[in-house]
């Protein structure tokens, strides 16, 4: 019998600086007491947000080798984690492998990394997008951001929306496979100086929203940092309302621990600073039912 430590795959890019991918789902998950098995996906220099000439090693070709070493060696997973990922040809090798290494209790959670404010990242193109829209339907918990929702769906991207649509936009996406659907970074209707994260769950059919303070900047890393606190909080036993709130209030004091600082907002939230957060009990929750 193997430890009761969770044993999580997780599939993202290592980018060497700037504080994104595994570089930050590796210690937040490590912290929570889970056990991480990168597959990694691609290798770069740093993140391509906010960096030029970045060097980009794109390990395509190597993943059916090294997926199956880990098919030989019969290890199994309590929950496939997946995120950047580098070329459409990835998207299909991934699918792949959670339907070869998928069993009943698992945990399936995309985060379907494509852009933010608006745009997509310049690794990403039209056509990985169109694979992404598949590649959501394999899992059980997805995480895009507003931009993300917004390409996933084929919408406009509006700096305004009202509840209503956002609660059609998750029941949309929850159609495409995943029953639990969470968008972060929402903008409020009437204030500039709110977003929320909004969720919903097929399974009771309750939505649920979490407040957050916007601050004036934005931190390359922060998205997979949330899905990150998402996966432990969950595979600790956590509810969905009570793990959205764990991640929002991770997120926001790495934010704010980083932005009183001034410090350059390419190299990422001070992580270091805040990762101690995770081994608190849950104080205070704000969640409020959608
Ligand atoms: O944080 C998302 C992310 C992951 N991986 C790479 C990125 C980004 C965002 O910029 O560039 C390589």
């Amino acid at each position: 019998m193997r430890p009761a430590n969770p044993r999580v795959a997780a599939v993202h890019d290592l980018s060497g600086f700037g504080r994104a991918s595994l570089t930050v789902v590796i210690p937040i998950l490590s912290t929570m007491g889970i056990q991480v098995c990168p597959l990694p996906t691609a290798v770069l220099s740093t993140h391509t947000g906010g960096f030029d000439n970045y060097k980009f090693i794109d390990l395509t070709e190597h993943l059916e080798e090294y997926i199956r070493h880990w098919d030989a060696l019969g290890i199994d997973f309590d929950c496939i984690y997946s995120g950047f990922l580098g070329s459409p040809r990835q998207i299909d090798i991934i699918s792949g492998f959670i339907e070869r290494f998928r069993r009943p209790e698992q945990l399936i959670i995309i985060d379907p990394v494509m852009g933010d404010n608006g745009k997509l990242y310049s690794a990403i193109d039209t056509q990985m997008v169109e694979q992404m829209k598949r590649h959501i339907g394999s899992a059980d918990i997805i995480t895009p951001n507003y931009t993300e929702a917004v390409y996933l769906l084929d919408e406009s991207y509006k700096n305004k929306i009202e509840e209503k649509e956002i609660k059609d936009w998750l029941l949309r996406l929850s159609d495409k496979g995943p029953g639990i659907v969470i968008i972060t970074s929402v903008p409020d209707y009437k204030s500039d100086d709110l977003t929320w994260v909004m969720a919903y769950n097929s399974e009771d059919k309750r939505f649920w929203k979490v407040r957050c303070h916007y601050i004036p900047a934005s931190f390359p890393g922060t998205g997979d940092g949330f899905t990150s606190v998402i996966v432990g909080s969950i595979m600790q036993g956590d509810s969905l309302p009570i793990a959205l709130d764990r991640a929002v209030q991770f997120i926001s004091a790495a934010i704010r621990a980083t932005y009183g600082h001034k410090y350059p907002e390419r190299e990422g939230v001070l992580l270091e600073r805040v990762l101690g957060n995770l081994k608190m009990p849950v104080l205070t929750c704000t969640y409020e039912i959608l």
